[in-house]
Parts: structure tokens; sequence; C-alpha cells
């Protein structure tokens, strides 16, 4: 049997693509801006109810560009709690990450202990809506208007997501997306950057293009961090399965929630209060009252064909290029220490068959039975 992995891209039928490669063949634009390309941006606009998007070729330049786009130094407050890109992005624009723990609850930046953190240099704050989780984002505006630093959200997991009935993504001064093959929506490889504005906009557009202005001005060193047109396109297409695919995804979800919650030593997160979620992840937090370790339980499904990831374990700040760093020290960030421990996401894709998370819930359900000293 194939195995089943914590994700797989959703693709529409080939044949609905080709149409689109068609044009791409007879235009001959196959990037700079090309027409699918401006496309794209305006239908995600639409679709995520903001004002103001740059793609770009992947969700890391998209944050090393939004830190070039604002100018930011010295030190910035993040999360260890995350993928390492946001960390690496810090890295290649010479800013020191300072690491702070996250909340128990949603596993976000905690916005009660930035305060602690901030010194003469730190010059923003780059939160991650983990898990598509929204952040606090007044409280961590607070702090961010008290210290006048900026603030940079990777919502990389946030495709989409809406709470109060207001796109997640138009918080903070701007917010990054990643169009992975592994996101929600996905455009291949792609990222982009939510601007709140049209000079912002402007500014970012001109970094990914190498700093160019027009034919003879350069303004900026600026990246080559451009979509390409067949990309975009895919993009496009993809937008219209996108919701279909959501819907799947809550389905899933309802149904591991189902099945999941209750059992002993299992935490599953709380649902946020009114939000619109995406169901880009299933975390599951296997505590001491569970019948096997979490790395047992890891094991125990990948036997079975199940591969479930733990995503995010070890913590960026456990990295070599990193655990020197003072904010690194595992004593200071004992809430991201444990849930990094924990943690396990289950598989979820919109092609997951109901029989799929059955049996995904029937191993779990057997593992709690399992006697420690066996699965250890
Ligand atoms: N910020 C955050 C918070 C992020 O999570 C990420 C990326 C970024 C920033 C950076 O954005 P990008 O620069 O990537 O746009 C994956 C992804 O590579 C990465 O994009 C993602 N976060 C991260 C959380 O997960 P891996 O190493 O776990 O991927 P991989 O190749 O092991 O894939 C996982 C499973 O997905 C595979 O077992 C099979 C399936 N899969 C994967 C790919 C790539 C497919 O079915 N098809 C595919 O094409 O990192």
């Amino acid at each position: 049997m194939k195995p089943i992995t914590v994700t797989q891209p959703h693709l529409p039928p080939l044949a609905q693509f080709l149409p689109y490669l068609e044009k791409i063949w007879d235009s001959k634009q196959l990037t700079n801006r090309g027409p699918m390309h401006q496309q794209l941006e305006a239908e995600l606009c639409d679709y995520l109810g903001v004002e103001h998007i740059s793609l770009f070729t992947n969700g890391t330049l998209a944050l090393v560009t939004a830190l070039q786009a604002l100018r930011i130094g010295g030190e910035v407050i993040t999360t260890p709690y995350s993928f390492v890109a946001g960390a690496h992005s810090l890295l290649w624009n010479g800013i020191e990450p300072v690491f702070v723990d996250i909340d128990p609850d949603t596993l976000n930046l905690d916005p009660r202990r930035i305060e602690a953190a901030i010194t003469p240099r730190t010059t923003a704050i780059m939160p991650v809506h983990c898990y598509g989780t929204p952040c606090d984002v007044e409280a961590i505006q607070q702090v961010a208007d008290d210290y006048d630093l900026k603030i940079i959200y990777d919502a990389a997991h946030a495709f989409g997501v809406r709470q109060h009935g207001r796109s997640i993504l138009r918080a903070g001064d701007l917010s990054i997306l990643s169009f992975h093959a592994t996101k929600v929506f996905n455009t291949f490889e792609g990222g982009a950057i939510v601007s709140p504005d049209a000079r912002t906009k402007q500014r970012i557009d001109h970094l990914r293009n190498f700093g160019y202005v027009n034919e003879v001005t350069v303004v900026a060193p600026g990246i080559n961090g451009k979509m390409s047109e067949v990309n975009a396109a895919f993009g496009l297409l993809q937008l219209r399965h996108v919701d279909e695919a959501i819907a799947r995804r809550a389905g899933i979800e309802a149904m591991y929630r189902d099945r999941l919650e209750g059992v002993r030593g299992l935490r599953l997160l709380e649902v946020p209060p009114d939000t619109s979620r995406n169901h880009s992840y299933f975390p599951i937090l296997v505590g001491k009252d569970f019948g096997i370790t979490r790395d047992a339980l890891y094991e125990h499904l990948k036997s079975h064909g199940i591969h479930g990831r733990r995503y995010f374990y070890p913590l960026i700040s456990e990295f070599p290029m990193y655990r020197h760093l003072p904010g690194a020290r595992p004593h200071g960030l004992p809430v991201a220490h444990e849930v990094s421990r924990q943690v396990l996401c289950l598989p979820l894709h919109p092609a997951l068959a109901d029989a799929d998370v059955e049996h995904i819930c029937a191993l779990v359900h057997q593992a709690a039975l399992l006697p420690m000293k066996r699965a250890a």
C-alpha cells in the first residue's frame, strides 16, 4: 500500500492546466510580470480580502525581501517554534533573532513575554500564525506601538484565514505567504508579500526585480524573487479549486476531532473563536499520560505506512547556527521545548479518504493501549 504522507498537493485535472500553458506558449511571456502574474495578484487580493499583493518565487525570499523593504536591522523578536526559514531570513539580512517563548494554547509567540526581550537594538517583531491559528494580533500591536517596532507576520500557514470577518493578513506592517507544494494553496513553489499601501508594494516590487524602476534606473540592491508565468498560471487554476479543497480539509479535521477528542494523554488545539480557518495542519500533543511517547507513536504510525511529521521539532533555537544565541537558551523557552517534544502532525489533505482517517485514528487508539516500555 502507498504510504499516507502528512500532506499532498491538491492537483486539478491536468487537462484543465493545458489551456493556460497554450496561452503562455502563444504570448512567449514566461516571466517578469506577465499577464497571468498580474491577474493572479488581482485575484488573490479579491479572494484574500487585502489591498496589495506582490508574488514571489517562494515564501523564504518573500521574508528576506519584507525585512529589506522595511529596512529592519539589529535584533528581531521571533518564535523558535516554526519552520527554520523565518530565522534564516533574519540571518540573511545580518539580523540577530531573539527567540521568545510561545503561548501554551495557541502555540504562537506569547505577547506577554515580548516586552522583556526588547533591547535598544530591537527593531521589529516577526510572529508566525502557526498552523494557521491567528496570533493575538492586538496584543502584539500594542507592544509594537509602545516601543515603535515594526511587525512582519509570517503567515505562511494562514492562506485565507479570517478572524472577526477580516483577513488576518491585514495585521501588522507586512505579511508573507508561502505557496509551496505542501501548502493549502500552492503554485508548485511560490510566495507573496501582502502590503498595506501602494507605495510599500512598489518598493517591494522593485526589490523583487533587482531594484529596477525602469530600463536604466536601479534604486536598491534588489534580488530576483519574481514568480514565473507558469507558476502564476497554476495559481489561477488552483484558486478555482481552493474552496473545495479547504472544505474537504475541514471535514477531515472534524473526523479527527470526533475520534480523538478525550483520548487520555492527547491534547488537541482549541479552535480559535470567530475564525474561518484553512485547516492546513492537524497537530496532536502527546502527553505523559498517553500509552507511549510521541516518538514511539510517530514510529508506530510509520510502521503502518502513516507518515506524520513532527512540525516543529527540533526548535529553530536548537539548530547549530542559533543555539549559541542568548535567546536560544532552553530555560527561557520552556513551553516551546515541551510542545516540540509532544507534537505530531497527522496527515491532512483533500485526497484522504474517510477510511484513511478512520484507520489512522484506530492506530492512535491502539497505540494508546501499548505499554510504554514496548514502544519506547
Ligand atoms: N515560514 C513558515 C512558517 C513555513 O512553514 C515555511 C515553509 C516558510 C516560512 C518558507 O516558505 P517556502 O520558502 O517553503 O515557500 C516543508 C516545506 O518544504 C516548507 O515549504 C514548509 N514551510 C515546511 C513546514 O514543510 P518538508 O521538509 O517537511 O517537506 P517534504 O518535502 O518533506 O514534504 C512533506 C510531505 O509532503 C512529503 O512527505 C510528501 C508531501 N509532498 C511534498 C512535496 C514537496 C508531496 O506530496 N509533493 C511535493 O511536491 O518542508
